[in-house]
């Protein structure tokens, strides 16, 4: 059988936001080798160990393969049919009694990274008519998308560093050398940062570690966690102070610039300095090179969002572009214009309806909705709390909030109190074990691939598709026709269900919405096809190049779309046509920095942190990933270590300084292994978040094997930022002990 045919299969890669396109192998169904695909105009070439793992995720034995249905305790395989049965004899009645605000839905990170989910979640919240809807952007970018909205007009209005022509590129809060990037789409990361000192530019960071990224820059500085606001602050009063300030190609559509001189006026670099640990010259330095470097960016990520000031911090960065007048600039920070699905390229341009915060808000902690969600750190309470509109059933969509959202013990307690909890997942895991049924996805090598946001975010401009590499598995659907069917049932529908009619119903219907010109087109452009393949043939139609699927289909490395270029004004979709530098909802929450900056900080804080061979909570089971030495452990600075009297690889007690009381509790504490590491801050402990694999219930025996600790068990769900209801992960203070048992 060794002469079998070998078949080559192009595919992206649909792990995290890098989106690699990849070379696969395949003889015989079975995977023979993945590798970077050279050719790919995005990625070109370049590939992480998690994309060679996709091989081990799609083999994974412990990788769901039916519905699960829970009775009287213990999961039972079951046919689709009985698991949509199941469904509908338990989520209708209470719907019927309890109205549609008492079903819940959370979706998690792996939702963006597939078409059909993005496309058709959307569908079942319709169907479904919640407001209590949540997702993993609360613990992470919801920041973003708040300035976002409020400069620009839309929250995927995204500005991100032009790599390819930068000379100067200060990255702020993030380590994409270990993360491949986040809300900024630049596989290989380090290669495009060498390219960039290569011809003469320079690589800022600014972390409380010295991480991945910081070894690879020319300057590195530590921050003190949660110090952003203040250096932020202190660079734009020294943009001022230095007579720095020019808005360059921006400057025709902005507002509101004496606003920002007036409110940053407080704030000079000596007075800061203390509150950021980075030394007033430094501010002042820094602001000097942006200003005076003819292309330079400033990019900020996680860990300047998941802050109590991530809005504020968020704003700040976008203004310092601004005001340096690299904004919209070749070799600044550019608006992506992505081939299909992108607000910002429909419609009128330049001009739009704006975003609108707060339309309603939570009902336990009066939350502000924002871009259409509740902070998922009210999950908790508000299943817990008794009243019209309680959450009494729930259903996860990709994601393991047990593990991935703060106090992770009161949600899995909470969910136990759940009348009715659906799981779509592909692990039996540490969430989805507390759901009365599981419905899994196929495997990512049987699905077929097109990015939705992250075209939006890319350092360039591409179309891309991938076919399945595999057929499905007998009787598995696609996570699409999973979603229209749960859609249907929350519609009260009863029995088998023809998921394709009901998309050909829904599809007509938005058909008719549309103008007779554009309609047409569409109807040409869709013909014969059904399904996430068709709404993205309608949008790559109805985009600003315009393309038809076929094109994109045709060309395995994806269709280059050419480098960044400047978008002002027309990727503006503000109620005005132009940029609001100072909104009023921001500058009220600048009121909140006086009382902070005279806060003392002399506690320890901790902070997380990403590794390059894991991903949030759920690739922990392949075995290709999880060899080496074990990633969950707390980093101390030595000499934080010799105070405390901790040895490395020891094991020490981690406990927050303030623990919530009551309902809020978290765990006590954690006992973690001490790593030494000199690339700390001092007064400054980094554990990883996503581990903690030894809860009762799960089903993933090669994590089982070495579970680490859930350092969102510890986190309270009590700290958000009020604009965006982001949590705050980063900056907490605790304490650590030394314990006496031997590792
Ligand atoms: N303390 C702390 N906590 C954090 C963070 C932090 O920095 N610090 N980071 C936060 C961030 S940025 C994020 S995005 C969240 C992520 O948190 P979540 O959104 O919960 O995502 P994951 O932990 O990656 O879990 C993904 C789930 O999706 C399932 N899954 C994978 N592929 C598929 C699929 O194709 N279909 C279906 N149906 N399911 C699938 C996996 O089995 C897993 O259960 O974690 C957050 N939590
Ligand atoms: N390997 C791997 N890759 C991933 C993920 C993963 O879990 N593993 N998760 C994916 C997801 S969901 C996301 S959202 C992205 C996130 O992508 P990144 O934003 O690059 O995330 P991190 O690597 O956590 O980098 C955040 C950095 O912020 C620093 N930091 C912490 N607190 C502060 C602070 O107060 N101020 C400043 N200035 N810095 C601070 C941390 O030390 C850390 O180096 O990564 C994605 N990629
Ligand atoms: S960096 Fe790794 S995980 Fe991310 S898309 Fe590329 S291969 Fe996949
Ligand atoms: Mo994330």
């Amino acid at each position: 059988m060794s002469d079998s045919p070998q078949q080559t299969h192009y595919r992206i890669c649909p792990l995290c936001e890098a989106c690699c396109g990849l070379e696969i192998k395949v003889s015989e169904g079975r995977v023979i080798s993945i590798r970077g695909h050279e050719a790919d105009v995005l990625s070109r070439g370049y590939i992480c160990p998690k994309g060679v793992a996709l091989k081990d995720l799609h083999e994974d034995p412990d990788r769901l393969r039916q519905p699960l249905i829970k009775r009287d305790g213990v999961f039972h395989e079951a046919t689709w049919e009985e698991a949509f049965a199941e469904i509908e004899r338990r989520l209708q009645p209470l719907q019927a009694a309890h109205g549609r605000h008492s079903v819940a839905m959370v979706a998690g990170n792996p939702t963006s990274h597939k078409l059909g989910l993005m496309l058709y979640y959307p569908r079942l919240l319709k169907a479904l008519g919640t407001r209590q809807i949540f997702s993993a952007a609360t613990l992470d970018q919801m920041p973003r998308h708040v300035v976002s909205g409020l400069l620009y007009g839309h929250w995927m209005t995204v500005p991100v560093p032009d790599i390819a022509h930068c000379d100067w590129l200060l990255v702020l809060g993030a380590n994409p050398v270990a993360s491949n990037g986040s809300m900024w789409t630049v596989p290989d990361f380090r290669g495009q940062a060498k390219a960039l000192q290569a011809r003469g530019g320079k690589l800022l960071v600014i972390d409380p570690r010295q991480t991945e990224t910081a070894q690879l820059a020319d300057e590195h500085h530590f921050i003190r966690p949660g110090g952003d606001v203040f250096l932020l602050l202190g660079m734009l009063h020294s943009l001022f102070a230095q007579n720095l300030v020019k808005l360059g190609a921006a400057a025709p559509w902005v507002d509101g610039l004496e606003a920002v001189r007036e409110a940053v006026s407080p704030y000079s670099p000596e007075q800061v300095s203390a509150r950021c640990a980075v030394p007033a010259e430094t501010i002042e330095r820094l602001a000097r090179e942006l200003a005076q470097t003819p292309r330079a960016a400033i990019y900020g990520r996680i860990g300047t969002c998941t802050q109590s000031f991530g809005t504020l911090n968020t704003w700040l960065i976008d203004l310092l572009n601004l005001l340096s007048g690299h904004m919209d600039q070749v070799g600044g920070t550019m608006f992506p214009k992505a081939a299909a699905f992108a607000a910002n390229t429909l419609g009128p341009a330049g001009q739009g309806r704006g975003v609108v915060l707060g339309r309603h808000h939570s009902r336990v902690s009066q939350a502000p909705e924002v871009m259409g969600e509740l902070p998922i750190t009210c999950l908790a309470e508000e299943i817990e709390t008794p009243g019209a509109d309680q959450v009494r059933a729930l259903i996860t969509l990709a994601t393991n909030p047990v593990l991935s959202s703060p106090n992770g013990a009161r949600l899995a307690k909470a969910f136990e109190g759940l009348e009715f909890m659906l799981s779509l997942d592909i692990y039996l895991n540490e969430t989805s074990c507390h759901a009365d049924v599981i419905l899994p996805g196929p495997s990512p090598l049987e699905d077929l691939h097109y990015d939705v946001p992250y075209p939006q975010m890319s350092w360039r401009n591409h179309a891309r598709y991938s076919a399945p590499v595999f057929e499905r598995a007998p009787g598995q659907p696609e996570e699409w026709q999973t979603l229209l069917r749960l859609a249907a049932i929350a519609q009260g529908a009863q029995g088998p269900q023809d998921t394709q009619a009901l998309d050909e119903q829904l599809f007509q219907t938005d058909l008719r919405r549309l103008p007779p010109p554009q309609s047409e087109a569409v109807a040409q452009a869709t013909a014969g096809l059904q399904g996430p393949q068709r709404l993205l043939a309608q949008a790559l139609c109805q985009g600003p190049y315009p393309l038809s699927l076929a094109e994109v289909q045709q060309a395995p490395g994806g269709l280059d779309l050419g480098p960044l270029t400047p978008r002002l004004p027309e990727v503006l979709r503000t109620t005005t046509g132009r940029i609001d530098l100072a909104p009023a909802g921001l500058l009220a929450d600048l009121q909140r920095v006086p009382a902070a900056l005279q806060e003392s900080s002399e506690a320890l804080l901790l902070i997380g942190r990403r590794e390059v061979r894991s991903n949030n909570s759920w690739m922990h089971n392949l075995p290709t990933l999880a060899k080496g030495p074990m990633r969950c452990t707390l980093l101390v600075h030595p000499e934080d270590a010799s105070t405390l009297q901790l040895q490395h690889g020891a094991w020490a007690w981690l406990a927050l300084k303030t623990p919530p009381t009551d309902a809020q509790a978290t765990a006590p504490g954690l006992r973690v292994q001490v790593e030494l590491s000199p690339r700390m801050m001092r007064g400054v402990v980094s554990l990883p978040h996503g581990w903690g694999h030894d809860l009762a219930g799960a089903r993933q025996q090669v994590a089982a094997q070495r579970p680490g600790v859930n350092l969102n068990a510890l986190m309270s769900d009590q700290a958000r930022d009020p604009l965006s209801g982001n949590a705050v992960l980063s900056g907490v203070s605790v304490h650590l002990q030394a314990l006496t048992e031997p590792a």
